[in-house]
């Protein structure tokens, strides 16, 4: 039998090659992500000897997030048997509609720690929220031509099958997996209506085309992680690449916090309506486009909350005359920026482990407050990656790739009631998946203080 594991790595190392032969740009993204990886692990080799320390330097080559737009709630019950296949399950609820894209999404991603080190490849996966079209007829057509496609291949839904009622698939079989997994996320040149009917749904909004006018659902990104999103941004030009304005999340600090991410428009690409006659009629699309990102830690309930506070200050409230990155450093001042207050606020979540050889100073219980037990040396806390997305930035990701809003304005209306049950299951809560490991360290750290107390 082969692993979840071993299958995520087969299948994220073969989308990303599908993804470089089908968009170009790919390719250089990677190259210029990997040397600017490269040039920051050399000038840091107190980062590098982090990185390597808690076993996040073997994954970096390797990490990569992808999207996809699904259009009905059997093709994302389906995504979900899939990606549990790969060991990803569904983490967090993301609404879209507050920021006029009609879409609610998920990250199907890894949830534990050793699974995420040996590869931590995720999918936001979106599903398109027909119920806000207002146009009925519109809706009802859309409706009619998503519930006519088949995005999954037999192949992949007998072997999806086959692992469900027998808990694995061999060697072979995880190959043919990957493989007929793999059509689903393919580019399809050959548009599945005319080109009256992708104008009619483009107008209505451009993401409703590109979700409902094709045979599948494409991959439209695959994101490698950068170690510095300034300097790979600014390089971006130099490979010919337009970058988006602006960096999407946090500013630049020196304990990066969340998720900063960038992206290059999307590419306008040739495709094939059908015809009315027998001859099918030339047109384009834009979809799928380029991004990088950059990974800080994970906060809490509490250190999120005062995140949303300031950007929306940076948003909304900066005066109009100063630029936005100017107006984002000034909110992120009141931000404390050292390891010691991220924690001491609880801001942030951490992992503590037993500092190597280290045993409890005499009058000190293994109880102690964990706190006082990093300050004397005995337990060293390191801050817990941030494994997920921002609806903020995912809306500034998509809106920089559907060249603007396309005049749509939705009543935010969250309904993630809606969504689990088209998922068929409840979304796990990303928060306390990290309090969870956060809870779980201090816990074996006390253990083996008193073990070794009582030795
Ligand atoms: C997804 C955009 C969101 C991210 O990294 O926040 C996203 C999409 O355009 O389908 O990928
Ligand atoms: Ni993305």
């Amino acid at each position: 039998m082969i692993g979840a594991d071993a299958i995520r790595a087969r299948f994220a190392r073969a989308m990303s090659e599908m993804y470089r032969q089908e968009v170009p740009q790919y390719g250089a993204l990677t190259e210029l992500v990997a040397r600017v990886n490269a040039r920051v692990l050399q000038d840091d080799p107190a980062l590098k000897a982090r990185l390597e320390a808690i076993g996040a330097l073997a994954r970096l080559d390797v990490e990569r997030h992808g999207a996809i737009r699904l259009g009905t709630a059997a093709e994302l019950a389906t995504m979900r048997r899939l990606f549990a296949v790969m060991g990803m399950a569904p983490v967090g609820y993301y609404d879209l509609s507050v920021a006029g894209i009609p879409v609610h999404s998920t990250a199907f991603r890894p949830v534990d720690e050793a699974a995420l080190g040996r590869n931590p490849f995720r999918v936001f996966t979106s599903l398109l929220r027909l119920d806000l079209i207002a146009d009925v007829a519109l809706r009802a057509e859309a409706e009619r031509i998503l519930a006519a496609r088949r995005i999954f291949t037999p192949g992949v839904l007998a072997l999806i099958g086959q692992w469900e009622g027998e808990g694995g698939l061999g060697d072979a079989e995880a190959d043919l997996f990957v493989r007929e997994a793999l059509e689903t996320f393919r580019w399809h040149r050959e548009a599945t209506v005319s080109a009256a009917t992708y104008r009619r749904l483009h107008d209505a909004h451009r993401l409703i085309a590109d979700v409902v006018c094709f045979k599948g659902p494409h991959i439209n990104h695959l994101t490698p992680r950068t170690l510095d999103i300034d300097a790979a941004q600014a390089e971006m030009p130099l490979y010919g690449m337009r970058a988006k304005e602006v960096i999407e999340g946090p500013p630049r600090r020196a304990c990066p916090i969340l998720l900063r991410q960038t992206s290059f428009a999307a590419l306008e690409e040739p495709i094939l309506f059908l015809g009315e006659g027998s001859a099918g009629e030339d047109g384009c699309h834009t979809a799928r486009f380029g991004e990088i990102e950059q990974r800080g830690m994970a906060l809490t309930p509490k250190g999120r909350a005062l995140y949303d506070r300031l950007l929306r200050v940076a948003r909304d409230d900066g005066p109009e005359d100063v630029p936005y990155g100017a107006r984002l450093e000034a909110a992120f001042a009141r931000f404390p920026d050292t390891e010691d207050e991220l924690r001491g606020q609880e801001l942030a979540y951490f992992r503590y482990d037993l500092t190597d050889g280290a045993s409890l100073p005499p009058g000190l219980s293994a109880e102690a407050p964990i706190g006082d037990l990093v300050r004397l040396g005995v337990v060293v806390a390191t801050p817990m990656t941030y494994e997920d997305f921002l609806p903020v930035s995912a809306a500034g990701i998509f809106r920089s790739n559907l060249g603007g809003l396309g005049g749509a304005d939705y009543a935010a209306s969250a309904d993630r009631t809606g969504f689990e049950a088209a998922l068929g299951a409840e979304v796990l809560d990303e928060c306390a998946l990290y309090a969870a490991l956060q809870d779980r360290s201090v816990a074996d750290v006390r253990r083996c203080l008193r073990d070794a107390a009582a030795a």
